[in-house]
């Protein structure tokens, strides 16, 4: 047996707390963070990880926590998967860099045929590797503006698109992620969406209410693109009414705006298919991916209409680190496992339980205003009973006292009215079980 197969099989998926959370070890280690590391680096659980394996995170002071976040919906087959770990400790051990745009390599092209394959089954798509989902986003606007030959980009209320500095001039909310950092990028266009639990307008309504803000606003002959998450994430696992993103997508079809998907919270089997896109009939021209896609390692796609990547001249696309061979090596074993072990199969099982336990529960605490989200993205909606006001004091408290009984959760939404959940697709039931009697207990403590 292998080093790495004797620590992995050594957690067992349960949970079981030996100190308080956060316990002394990780008290002393935030303590020496604290004196090199900026508070603008915050962490939401001042808890240090040791190790991990599927579900289960092990502290440095030996607490195993159920990870119900995933380090935000990155670990979608599991912390440690044998398979991701194998495929990387290969390559590291072949060659670990050269630059793809220097000398190439078989990992990377493997990968772009993966992201080809799931991206439709008649039309052509390449794909760009980069190291980050907001490299990606940055990736997408450009070869869109590049294409389009415009410059404006379309966003929708509730998005997030990342921290670089275009990107964070495209997310809803101001602070953190932009107050303070202007200027801000230029052309941007932020229109209402759709939010059913809010705004209560059909899908066909929400989307005229989005067309006509563009229209007016930003005016369709100047926008390159319309970039959009299928379902929400940072803006809480938010499930557009149906029909609204094929109303956008023919509205972007009649305007010659390329059609972006960020997939990069959804994407890579998570919501039960392998783009959520997929579930709202629609295809993009676009799509952008990163978080699960390669097991934990940073990496990061843009998969276009082989006629619209195609724009670009050569060497206009690429970047030192992008694609790096381990993270494909990563990547490609992500997606064998995607396919070898039925995980869309699984999201959905997960879907399944955890939607009923939060059903049960809604039905026992009427904080909860609404379940919603597609396989193992889920999050639960906290407003004060009987209105539809957030309830944020609510949810952090609930998050909290989830933390102390060794539960890892986060919160979601512009005004973090909701919580979200993240799980692995090889999450056992017994964990999902024991994280809904956690909450059970946290609702009614809290
Ligand atoms: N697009 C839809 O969810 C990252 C943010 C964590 P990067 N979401 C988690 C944080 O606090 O910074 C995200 C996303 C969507 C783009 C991004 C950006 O991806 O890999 O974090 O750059």
């Amino acid at each position: 047996m292998s080093e790495a197969t004797a620590t992995k099989t050594s957690i067992p998926q349960q949970r079981r707390l030996v100190t308080e959370i956060p316990g002394p070890r990780s008290q002393e280690l935030h303590a020496r963070r604290q004196e090199v590391v900026p508070p603008g680096v915050h962490s939401v659980l001042p808890v240090y990880i040791d190790r991990a394996h599927d579900s289960i995170v092990v502290d440095v002071d030996g607490n195993h926590i159920i990870d119900v976040c995933g380090g935000i919906g990155v670990m979608t087959i599991g912390h440690t998967d044998e398979s991701v770990v194998a495929a990387a400790t290969e390559q590291l051990g072949k060659v670990t860099h050269t630059l793809f745009t220097m000398t190439p390599y078989a990992k990377y092209v493997e990968v772009a045929e993966y992201l080809a394959k799931y991206a439709s089954s008649d039309e052509r798509y390449k794909t760009l590797l980069v190291n980050s989902g907001s490299e990606a986003v940055e990736n997408g606007v450009k070869i869109a503006r590049k294409h389009t030959g415009r410059p404006g980009v379309a966003v929708l209320e509730n998005a997030f698109h990342g921290r670089t500095m275009l990107t964070s001039s495209m997310n809803h909310k101001a602070a953190p992620y932009a107050a303070g950092y202007g200027p801000r990028a230029g052309n941007i266009y932020k229109a209402p969406n759709s939010y059913p639990l809010h705004d209560g307008l059909s899908g066909a309504e929400a989307a005229a209410r989005t067309i006509a803000f563009l229209e007016k606003f930003a005016g369709a002959e100047d926008l390159a693109c319309l970039v959009f998450e299928p379902i929400q994430g940072e803006g809480g696992f938010i499930v557009p009414a149906d029909g609204y993103l094929p109303a956008l997508q023919d509205w972007c079809r009649a305007n010659g705006i390329v059609f972006i998907a960020d997939e990069v919270q959804a994407g890579i089997a998570r919501s039960g298919t392998m783009f959520s896109f997929e579930q709202f009939g629609i295809q993009p021209d676009i799509i952008l991916t990163a978080k699960g896609i390669a097991g934990g390692l940073p990496l990061a796609g843009i998969t276009g209409r082989a006629e619209i990547m195609d724009k670009s001249q050569p060497g206009g696309l690429g970047g030192t680190f992008g694609g790096n061979p381990v993270a494909c090596a990563a990547a490609v074993a992500v997606f064998e496992s995607i396919e070898r072990d039925a995980l869309l199969l699984e999201a959905k099982r997960i879907e399944t339980s955890f939607t009923e336990g939060l059903k049960a529960l809604q039905a026992k605490h009427p904080a909860i205003a609404e379940v919603r989200g597609r396989g193992a993205m889920l999050a639960f909606e906290l407003t004060k009973p009987g209105t539809t006001e957030a309830d944020a004091d609510l949810v952090a408290r609930v998050i909290d006292f989830a933390a102390k009984q060794g539960v890892l959760l986060l919160a979601t939404g512009v005004y973090n009215q909701a919580i979200r959940l993240l799980p692995s697709l090889k999450i056992t039931d017994e964990l999902i079980a024991d994280v809904l009697s956690v909450l059970d207990e946290a609702l009614t403590a809290a």
